[in-house]
């Protein structure tokens, strides 16, 4: 099977099970995991911020933030289509009990007037703006790389307010790699940011959220509110050092990989791709197919190709560590075989 479902499949390198063999470890609880602290503080340098925290996942990461920048009660404004808002289970209302103020963005980029115009007045009628999330690259808008230009502005607006922003970075080191810029770039445009160790950069677990001293010393009280609070997590922190320190740079054999399918999608009658292939993200619409994106998910899994559908009729692909150039050309013949059976 060529699995293109997400990056999140990927399993870990020889060198991330032989690190997590040999990792130091101490009860992270205590503050004694050495490994988790080597961890935290690289993460900490890479983004530029001055402390880091690292949790079990993405959404946890998001979701700790939320709850450390807000009150119950507060707004948040996020983009329309943004992973918080769509695929993390209601959860910004159902823990940190914050309404949600939606904007529509062009590629992940929401315009920063319309941002300006969301933050709420003081009325007694309104809720309070508590954050504004800025995702990159973006998830739904196909991998796109949200600019640094658009970053700023968002954050120059968010501060003359005295908005926090925070940024679900899950997939920022594709961002940097696809606008060779340095992640730091991004990430001084708001105060916190997530990032994920588990999908391009290909460890098994964890995520790291970075941001000031104090916000991450709050950030951990919530963690282990939400039992985060983990012990000898060195043996996971170990081979998220390495996708952290080794990994970055290959993230560019994804997008190319991502380039060569859309390439072989377009040849294919039938099949659109509807995003601007910036990353590792493919977005095909199969529409003029007659099948909806759930049949052709299952017709592509017939022959050899894991998938996942998007939307009614768009289906979502996305390469990763596991798959290589010559998988691609296999996963475009298989399409092709999907179609021509139909
Ligand atoms: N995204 C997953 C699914 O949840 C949709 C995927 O396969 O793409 N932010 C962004 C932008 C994400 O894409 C994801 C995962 C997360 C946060 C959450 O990360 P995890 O899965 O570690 O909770």
């Amino acid at each position: 099977m060529i699995d293109l479902r997400s990056d999140t499949v990927t399993k870990p390198t020889e060198e991330m099970r032989k690190a997590m063999y040999l990792a130091e470890v101490g009860d992270d609880v205590y503050g004694e995991d050495p490994t988790v602290e080597k961890l935290e503080e690289t993460a900490a340098n890479v983004l530029g911020k001055e402390a880091a925290l690292f949790v079990t996942s993405g959404t946890q990461g998001n979701q700790i933030a939320v709850l450390t920048h807000c009150r119950p009660s507060q707004e948040i404004i996020l983009e329309a289509e943004s992973h918080i808002f769509y695929y993390e289970s209601g959860a910004v209302a159902a823990l940190a009990g914050v309404q949600t103020r939606t904007i529509p963005s062009i590629r992940g980029a929401m315009d920063p007037r319309k941002v300006h115009e969301a933050i709420r007045g003081i009325d007694i009628h309104y809720p309070e703006t508590g954050l504004i999330c800025i995702e990159n690259t973006h998830n739904r808008a196909g991998g796109a790389v949200v600019p640094v230009e658009n970053m700023k502005e968002i954050y120059q607006v968010a501060k003359k307010h005295q908005v926090p922003v925070h940024m679900d970075g899950a997939r920022l080191f594709n961002a940097a790699v696809a606008a060779d810029v340095d992640v730091k770039e991004f990430a001084q445009y708001s105060d916190t940011v997530q990032f994920c160790l588990s999908k391009g950069l290909g460890a098994p677990i964890g995520s790291i959220i970075a941001g000031g001293k104090d916000f991450i010393q709050r950030a951990k009280v919530w963690r282990k509110r939400l039992g985060g609070g983990l012990r000898q997590v060195g043996v996971i922190a170990a081979p998220g050092l390495i996708a952290l320190t080794n990994m970055k740079d290959r993230l560019a054999e994804d997008h190319e990989n991502a380039r060569l399918l859309a390439d072989g999608i377009r040849n294919i009658d039938g099949l659109a791709v509807v995003n601007e292939v910036e990353t590792n993200i493919v977005v095909v619409d199969v529409k003029e197919l007659g099948v909806t994106a759930d049949e052709f998910v299952v017709a592509l899994k017939a022959e050899g190709v894991l998938s996942g559908s998007a939307g009614l009729s768009t289906v979502r692909l996305v390469t990763n560590l596991n798959v290589s150039a010559n998988d691609i050309k296999l996963a475009i013949d298989a399409i092709s075989r999907a179609i021509n059976k139909k």
